[in-house]
C-alpha cells in the first residue's frame, strides 16, 4: 500500500493529521525569529511548511539545499493564519517534524514560477519548465483530449490500429518527407497514416482510428508547424455520404469541449495562458468554401479561389464568430487543386471536392474528406498529379480488390490543445518538441 500523500490530498484531511509526503523545495525564507518557512511543491500543488528554529540543526541543513531538491516530509497539518485563496497552493499548512533528502538538485537555471520569456531559453530546460503547475495542467488536458478521442471512437464502433511509420512512398507532398536509409534502400517516415488507414478499410475493418506520430520535413518555423506531431486519424467505410465522418468528429470535439472546460486544470492553465470564452453551437456550422470566400470578399479581401492563405483563414474565423457566434466550424467542399491526389471530386463539378477542414478560433485543426475508391479513377488522378505507382503497389491492391466507399480525417493533437486554450504556439503543447532547429549538429 502507498503511504505517501500527494500535496493535493493533504487539503482533504482534517487539521491535526500526521502526514508523510514528498515535495520539492520551491522557495525558503525566514518568516520570523522563531520560524522558517518552506514552500514545497509537487505537480500542480504547493504547501507552506513551517520549521521551528528550536531545531536549528535541521534549519541550517535545509537552508543549504538548492531549490528543486526533492524531500520527504513528516509533519502535522495545521490551519493557516489567513485563508489561502489560490488554485495552486494548499489551504492548509504543515508543521514539519522530520525532513529527509530523497535527491538533491543542482542549481536550477531559473525558478519554476519565473521561466525566461524567450521560448528557446525556457525550452532549453524543458524538464524544469514542465514542473510549472500550468504545464502540469496542460499535459493533463492534452491527455484528456486523447482519451476523449479513444473513448468516442470506441463507442462509435471504431477499431484502434497502429500503422507502420516506415513507408515506401510519400503521401501528402513529396517536398515535406523525411528520407531514411533502409538497409541501403529508400524509405520515408510516414507524413500521415493516410495509405495504411485506407488499406485497413480496403481490408474490411470498416472503421479504424489511430493515435500516433506524424513526421513532416517542413522547414516551417511558424507557431503551428512541428516536424513531429501527434496525429489523431480516422478512416471509415461510408453508407451514404462523407458527412458521416464530420458527424463522428463533431461528437468527439464536443466531448472534448465539454470535458476539458469542466477540468479544474483549466483555471491553473489560465493563470499562465489567459484565454477568452470558447463558443460553439449546439448544431455545428458547416460553411461551404464558396460562401466562406464570399464572406472574405464582402470584407474587402481578394480571396482567390485556389485555397485560403493563413491570414484569410484567421480573418474568416473572426467573420464567422461575428456572424454565427462560434469559435468552431467546418469549412466544406474545398477546391480540387488544394487537395491531395486521393481526394474524391464533386461528381457534378470536378473543380470542387468532397473534402473539408475544421477550424478552431480561425486556425485549422483538421483536414478530411471522401477518398476515391474507384481504381481507374485513382490511377488517372495519380498520373495527372505525376505520382508514380512505384512504392504504392500494396495501397493500389486495395482498390483493385474492391475497396468500399470511404472517408476519413486527420487532426493534430497539439493544434487542438493550442488553439482551444490560446497557448499561442504548438511547441507549448508538445512534451519535447521537434522543429526544424531541434537536435544538435
Ligand atoms: P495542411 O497541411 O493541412 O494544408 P497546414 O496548416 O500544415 O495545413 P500548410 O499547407 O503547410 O498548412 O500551409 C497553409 C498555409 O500556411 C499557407 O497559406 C502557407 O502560406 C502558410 N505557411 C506554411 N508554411 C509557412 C511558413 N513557414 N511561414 C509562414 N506561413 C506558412
Ligand atoms: P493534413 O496535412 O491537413 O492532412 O494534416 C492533418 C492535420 O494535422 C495537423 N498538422 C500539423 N500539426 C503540427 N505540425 C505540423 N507540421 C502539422 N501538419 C499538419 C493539422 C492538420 O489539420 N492525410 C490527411 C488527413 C486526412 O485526410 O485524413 C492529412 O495528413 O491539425
Amino acid at each position: 500500500p502507498y503511504e505517501l500523500n500527494t500535496i493535493a490530498e493533504l487539503d482533504t484531511l482534517p487539521i491535526g493529521t500526521e502526514v508523510n509526503f514528498r515535495g520539492r523545495i520551491h522557495t525558503q525564507r525566514q518568516l520570523s525569529k522563531a520560524l522558517d518557512f518552506l514552500l514545497l511543491r509537487d505537480q500542480t500543488y504547493s504547501i507552506q511548511g513551517v520549521l521551528s528554529r528550536e531545531n536549528m540543526e535541521m534549519v541550517q541543513w535545509v537552508q543549504k539545499l538548492p531549490a528543486e531538491s526533492l524531500l520527504q516530509i513528516n509533519g502535522v497539518l495545521k490551519a493557516p493564519p489567513e485563508p489561502v485563496r489560490s488554485a495552486t497552493v494548499s489551504n492548509v499548512e504543515i508543521d514539519i517534524h522530520g525532513l529527509w533528502l530523497v535527491n538533491p538538485a543542482q542549481s536550477a537555471p531559473f525558478s519554476v514560477y519565473r521561466p525566461p520569456e524567450a521560448m528557446r531559453n525556457r525550452m532549453s530546460s524543458r524538464i524544469l519548465d514542465l514542473r510549472h503547475p500550468a504545464n502540469q495542467a496542460l499535459f493533463r488536458i492534452r491527455s484528456m483530449v486523447a482519451r476523449q478521442f479513444r473513448d468516442t471512437l470506441e463507442k462509435e464502433g471504431f477499431l484502434e490500429i497502429q500503422t507502420p511509420k516506415l513507408q515506401p512512398a510519400a503521401t501528402e507532398s513529396g517536398a515535406s518527407v523525411f528520407k531514411v536509409n533502409y538497409f541501403g534502400r529508400k524509405a520515408f517516415l510516414a507524413q500521415s497514416p493516410q495509405l495504411a488507414k485506407q488499406m485497413s478499410v480496403s481490408a474490411d475493418f470498416g472503421r479504424v482510428y489511430e493515435i500516433g506520430p506524424v513526421f513532416r520535413a517542413e522547414n516551417s518555423n511558424t507557431h503551428r508547424h512541428l516536424t513531429e506531431y501527434t496525429g489523431l486519424d480516422i478512416e471509415m467505410a461510408i453508407e451514404h455520404d462523407y458527412h458521416e465522418v464530420i458527424a463522428v468528429l463533431d461528437i468527439f470535439l464536443k466531448n472534448v469541449f465539454k470535458t476539458v472546460y469542466e477540468m479544474p486544470e483549466v483555471e491553473v492553465l489560465k493563470k499562465r495562458w489567459p484565454s477568452s470564452e470558447f463558443k460553439y453551437l449546439d448544431e455545428t456550422l458547416i460553411l461551404d468554401f464558396r460562401d466562406g470566400l464570399q464572406m472574405l470578399r464582402d470584407d474587402g479581401r481578394e480571396a482567390p479561389e485556389e485555397d485560403l492563405s493563413t491570414s484569410d483563414e484567421i480573418r474568416l474565423g473572426e467573420l464567422v464568430r461575428e456572424k454565427y457566434n462560434t469559435d468552431y466550424y467546418v469549412l466544406d467542399r474545398f477546391p480540387t487543386n488544394a487537395r491531395p491526389f486521393y481526394t474524391h471530386k464533386d461528381p457534378e463539378d470536378p473543380r470542387w471536392t468532397r473534402s473539408f477542414d475544421i477550424f478552431i478560433r480561425g486556425q485549422e485543426i483538421c483536414s478530411g474528406g471522401q477518398r476515391i475508391h474507384d481504381a481507374a479513377e485513382l490511377r488517372a488522378n495519380m498520373a495527372a498529379a505525376g505520382i508514380a505507382e512505384e512504392g504504392m503497389e500494396e495501397y493500389m491492391a486495395g482498390f483493385d480488390l474492391g475497396a468500399p466507399p470511404h472517408a476519413g480525417a486527420g487532426l493534430g493533437l497539439e493544434r487542438i490543445v493550442t488553439w482551444m486554450l490560446e497557448l499561442g504556439d504548438v511547441r507549448n503543447a508538445s512534451l519535447f518538441y521537434r522543429d526544424p532547429k531541434s537536435l544538435p549538429d
